[in-house]
């Protein structure tokens, strides 16, 4: 048990009394300070989450408790204390629409202050003599993480209402689905997770007939040292923030910050990391993936699951509009993928997720049109800017209006485009139901998941790498996956135009060390039929700088050539990299510009050959001895095709 000194305080059974419709909390801590269940039925928690819940209790400090039932009028609640203090806005343009401004020292996820705890370090990430800290994750020693947590979280909700999430990733009672329980001092949290996943009472009710299992998450956005909050409306501690994972135990504890992937614990925490670690144990994938289906012509259906770094467009594309004719695209999801075999030896995935958490800026009409429809109700927006009819705007809208109405920027000062400076946050976000999206796919929710019949890598490459290629066999690609690089993103720390390492997309989100993950995906192969596996590159750029491929909705171009691939179509040529669209075979037709496809295709020796070793150096300066001896050899077999062009 992570704490025991700070929780043997507490008794491990709860006395409840039923004073008119309120519950009284009583343990050593509370007979000095009463405390009250102002919300929710506390009868409906099982015994472990009332354990949880009292060490949270009485490590936080919390004035008041809250269990979340997932309804409406719990919404309506939260919204107007939210206005109350200043937290969220109405948007009156839209319905049930709500802008938060945050601090603008906590805007994105951060990365140096992600840790994953385990006895070994070697457990966490791979330990080399030449290893960049945080190349892979950052870890942290159980007494490390003990001390850290004392620093922070003790009375840390003095003052403030702790709200208790019981959340499911993925459908309510579907086998593929976990529960988690999110304990928070922040509303805007609480409403951001009713959107993102399932929250609720049908939640707990699963939990007494799932032998009470489920991911334990902290969260408080905690005060500064000094105690003077920046901005009272969005409390954060930015100096000390820490996201803190501890897989053996299931557990999360976030500090000091409001903000997306730090404090929506369902997400990149739970989802991906302690997912990881599960799916791990367990036998299955947790990936930083979307899923879409696509129908071809015929009728035929597949889906395709795709992992890019972070703002490379995974929204854009799992919302697609083809312009290829007579195809069709449907959202499963947009960033998470959890995949394993079912007794049938076939791929299915989930979304775990409930809603999308999209980057605003570059969403429009003529990049997706299929989000703009589905974010104008029931949204949360962060950081763009408002309008004075209401509305929001955000860097590459397109709005007509823009120019008739008084804007604010992310930071609340009047805004122009003469300012020169953004008027949206560039990691500013939409927090939507999915259910809104108009071309959610109808099995987006099956409890069974969607069969996957391939699985694409990409990035951003600006040179060398081609539109699209396949992977020779399942080890090739799991090397693929392994010698992911990409132009850097902005949501994190990592800002600039640098081609970074990304292995799987997963750098930030590994919960275990990179060797094992690598090793577990190799075993997938034994465990059912494993998907045809793509690298695409949407990125490519001409010397003069310009994108080679029109992307968007010609990317259906490339699905449909993987589409064919996926059914066995003799329409590729082997390449030193792997297998390129034959001559003739990207469907092009009704392009309304002209490519190059010979430089797109374009296979570069010199390029390559320095790709290769950049990769080598990767490989064993961050993963060292932890390399399976399978991706070393895809390595080797590499650079022989290469050295031979
Ligand atoms: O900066 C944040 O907190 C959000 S990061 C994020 C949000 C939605 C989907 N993906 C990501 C990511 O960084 O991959
Ligand atoms: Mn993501």
């Amino acid at each position: 048990m992570l704490f025991n000194n700070v929780f043997e305080l507490v008794s491990s059974s709860w006395k409840l009394l039923n004073k008119s419709r309120k519950f009284y909390l009583i343990s050593p801590i509370a007979t000095r300070r009463s405390l009250s269940v102002q919300y929710g039925n506390s009868a409906l928690l099982t015994a472990g989450a009332k354990s949880y819940i009292n060490k949270c209790v009485s490590l936080c400090q919390p004035d008041r408790i809250h269990i979340c039932d997932g309804s409406a009028d719990e919404s309506k609640l939260l919204q107007e204390l939210m206005l109350k203090q200043g937290t969220i806005t109405r948007l009156t343009k839209y319905t049930n629409c709500w802008l938060a401004r945050t601090n603008p020292a906590d805007v994105a996820r951060v990365e140096s202050k992600t840790f994953i705890c385990t006895d070994r370090k070697d457990q966490a990430i791979p330990v080399t003599p030449n290893a960049t800290a945080g190349a892979l994750g950052n870890w942290i020693s159980p007494a490390d993480m003990e001390q850290a947590v004392k620093e922070r979280f003790p009375k840390s909700m003095r003052g403030r209402t702790m709200y208790v999430i019981p959340f499911s990733m993925g459908p309510v009672g579907s086998q593929l689905s976990k529960i988690g329980i999110e304990v928070t001092d922040s509303p805007y949290v609480v409403e951001s997770m009713k959107i993102m996943t399932r929250v609720g009472n049908q939640v707990l009710e699963k939990l007494q007939s799932n032998g009470d299992e489920f991911v334990k998450c902290l969260h408080s956005v905690g005060t500064p040292k000094d105690r003077k909050v920046a901005v009272p409306s969005w409390p954060c501690d930015p100096e000390r923030t820490i996201i803190l994972h501890k897989p053996d135990s299931n557990e999360i504890l976030s500090y000091g910050s409001g903000y997306g992937g730090n404090s929506l614990l369902g997400k990149k925490c739970f989802a991906l990391r302690i997912g990881s670690t599960i799916a791990k144990r367990e036998g299955w994938l947790a990936e930083h993936m979307l899923i879409l289906g696509i129908t071809n012509p015929k009728g035929k259906k597949i889906y395709i699951a795709a992992a890019f770094p972070s703002a490379c467009g995974k929204t854009n594309l799992a919302m697609m509009t083809p312009t290829l004719p007579g195809y069709n695209v449907e959202c499963v999801g947009d960033d998470i993928a959890w995949m394993k075999f079912d007794s049938e030896g076939v791929l299915r995935a989930i979304n775990p997720e409930n809603g999308f958490f999209g980057v605003a800026p570059g969403t429009a009409m003529s990049t997706n049109p299929n989000a703009m429809n589905t974010i104008f109700s029931n949204t949360i927006f962060t950081n763009v800017a408002s309008t004075s009819d209401g509305g929001v705007y955000w860097e590459g809208m397109e709005e007509p209006n823009i120019n008739n109405v008084i804007t604010t920027d992310w930071l609340g000062k009047l805004w122009s485009k003469q300012s020169g400076k953004p008027a949206a946050h560039q990691n500013s976000r939409f927090c939507t139901p999915a259910i809104q999206c108009p071309i959610i796919d109808p099995c987006w929710e099956d409890p069974q998941g969607v069969p996957i019949s391939a699985i694409l890598f990409g990035g951003r490459r600006p040179k060398g790498v081609p539109l699209v290629y396949e992977a020779r066999n399942w080890s090739h690609g799991v090397f693929i996956g392994a010698a992911m690089r990409s132009e850097a993103t902005a949501a994190a720390e990592h800002k600039g135009k640098v081609i970074m390492h990304d292995p799987f997309a997963m750098r930030p989100f590994f919960g275990y060390n990179f060797g094992d993950y690598l090793k577990h995906w190799l075993s997938m192969e034994k465990r059912g039929r494993v998907p045809k596996v793509f690298h695409v590159n949407w990125f490519r750029k001409s010397a003069d700088g310009k994108f080679l491929w029109p992307g968007f909705g010609d990317n259906s171009r490339v699905l449909d050539w993987i589409f064919r691939r996926v059914h066995e179509e003799d329409c590729y040529v082997d390449s030193p990299i792997g297998y390129l669209p034959s001559e003739g075979a990207l469907d092009i037709t009704g392009l309304q510009q002209s490519v190059d496809l010979k430089e797109l295709f374009n296979v570069p020796n010199d390029f390559w050959q320095q790709e290769v070793n950049e990769i080598e150096q990767y490989f064993k300066t961050q993963v060292g001895e932890f390399l399976p001896k399978e991706v070393f050899n895809e390595l080797t077999e590499l650079k022989k095709r290469v050295n031979k062009l």
